[in-house]
């Protein structure tokens, strides 16, 4: 069934439920003596290529591959276009190694056609803290589909990241491959109700006029919560120790320092969007939520190209109820005009979802782990984890 995943350290279907079998690291390290020294083997049309995302040259070519290959929704009406800027940011993490953003080209043509990236994260799981790579971006050029690329991607990025003593990843996906530790559902806020129906990304409920619904996903024009404001430098070790304190309390977490938090949480303009309330009277940080800019091109409609999306990343409440702190976010992303909110069932994110209006996707997110084994799977709730 899976000729690929049957090979691979990673928990088997036929494992669930199997109460002998220990939760932890499924193989041990091996000496780095032991990893391969070469690349696996492609096809002979192809060569590998290490790529410096600070080119911009380099970061235009992944653009470019990804923006037109990249992740599609089941019926092909939208893909994901992740902005050069975006890819920067997120391939270029504290301590992120370049051996690890790999590209494939046609040898004679130069044209890269497939791309696979990992970035280095401290995961926890229960009470062990983890080196991982989180792998993204695994994409393969839409002419070059089902011909085994995507396993020798796959093996080329393990070898890599064996090769700097990390023997565990985590990642999502889309499909069904062995075995999710989670299945999260997408949740989506209209913001732009007519342009997201006009585009077919969502339709007028029943009974419902395009004037009703404008209406009942209307927000204010400015933010509720006394104190909310841009996170800005200076707020990094406060926000540290929230998030870090809020995210002890999930089974799968990053565990993040000060550095990660500068790199991940600081506001990024269109690319990340992050808010802290601090109390007017005693200047105390009790807040925190961020969410990213993620767009999608949409496909084949004559008015419009792309459609603003923002995703729910990091969000942390303590004194302001996350329902009002989360209508604030809806109301800045309103602001800046995103069509649509996005989030998944992670954390606590089910409180505020109905009441906020949100409504279900027809998408699922699955995510893994590889090389570590998990005893049951996970509730969406038990996750403290976001990738982008
Ligand atoms: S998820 C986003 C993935 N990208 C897309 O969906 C973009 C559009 N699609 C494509 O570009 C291609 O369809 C891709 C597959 C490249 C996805 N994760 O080459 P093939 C397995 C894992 O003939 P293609 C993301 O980026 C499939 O089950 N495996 O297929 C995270 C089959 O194996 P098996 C996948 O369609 C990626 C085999 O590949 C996925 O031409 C995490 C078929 O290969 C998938 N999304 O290409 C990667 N899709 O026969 C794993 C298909 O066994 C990282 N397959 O069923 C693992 C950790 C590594 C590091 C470890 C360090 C220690
Ligand atoms: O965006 C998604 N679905 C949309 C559009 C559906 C278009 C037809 N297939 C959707 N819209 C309904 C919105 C509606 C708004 C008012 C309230 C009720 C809901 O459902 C879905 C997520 O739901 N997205 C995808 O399918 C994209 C792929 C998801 C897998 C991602 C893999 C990630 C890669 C890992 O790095």
């Amino acid at each position: 069934r899976h000729k690929f995943w049957e090979t691979q350290p990673i928990a088997q279907f036929k494992d669930l439920g199997d109460t002998t079998l220990r939760e932890g690291p499924i193989d041990p390290p091996t000496p780095l003596s032991e990893v391969k020294i070469d690349p696996y083997n492609l096809p002979a049309p192809f060569e590998w290529i290490t790529c410096d995302m600070d080119s911009g040259e380099m970061c235009s070519e992944a653009y470019h591959l990804l923006s037109n290959n990249y992740v599609e929704d089941d019926e092909n009406m939208f893909r994901f276009d992740y902005s050069k800027e975006f890819l920067q940011w997120a391939l270029h993490p504290p301590g992120y190694f370049e051996s690890w953003h790999i590209g494939v080209r046609v040898k004679t043509s130069k044209k890269l056609v497939a791309f696979i990236s990992g970035v280095p994260a401290r995961i926890r799981v229960r009470d062990n803290v983890f080196l991982m790579a989180e792998i993204n971006f695994l994409c393969v050029h839409k002419k070059l589909r089902s011909k085994r690329l995507a396993p020798v991607m796959i093996k080329e990025v393990t070898r890599r990241i064996h090769l700097e003593n990390l023997w565990q990843a985590a990642f999502t996906a889309g499909v069904v491959i062995p075995t999710p530790v989670a299945t999260c559902q997408y949740w989506h806020r209209s913001l732009n109700p007519k342009k997201l129906i006009d585009v077919g990304f969502s339709r007028l409920g029943p009974r419902m006029t395009m004037s009703r619904t404008v209406k009942l996903y209307k927000l204010p024009d400015s933010t509720i919560t006394p104190g909310f404001r841009n996170m800005e430098l200076r707020d990094v070790p406060a926000v540290t120790r929230l998030i870090r304190d809020y995210l002890s309390r999930f089974v799968v977490a990053p565990d993040f320092d000060e550095d990660d938090v500068e790199h991940w949480l600081l506001p990024k303009e269109n690319v990340i969007d992050s808010f802290v309330v601090e109390s007017p009277e005693t200047h105390e940080m009790t807040d925190f939520c961020s969410f990213y800019s993620l767009p999608s091109t949409i496909l084949s409609n004559p008015n419009y190209k792309t459609m603003k999306v923002a995703y729910s990343y990091y969000n942390v409440a303590t004194k302001t109820p996350l329902t009002q702190l989360m209508n604030d976010a809806l109301i800045i992303a309103k602001k800046k005009d995103y069509d649509v909110f996005n989030a998944l069932d992670v954390m606590e994110n089910e409180s505020f979802l109905k009441e906020l209006k949100f409504g279900p996707g027809d998408g699922k997110l699955h995510y893994y782990l590889y090389n570590h084994r998990l005893r049951h799977p996970l509730q969406p709730s038990e996750l403290g984890l976001v990738l982008l």
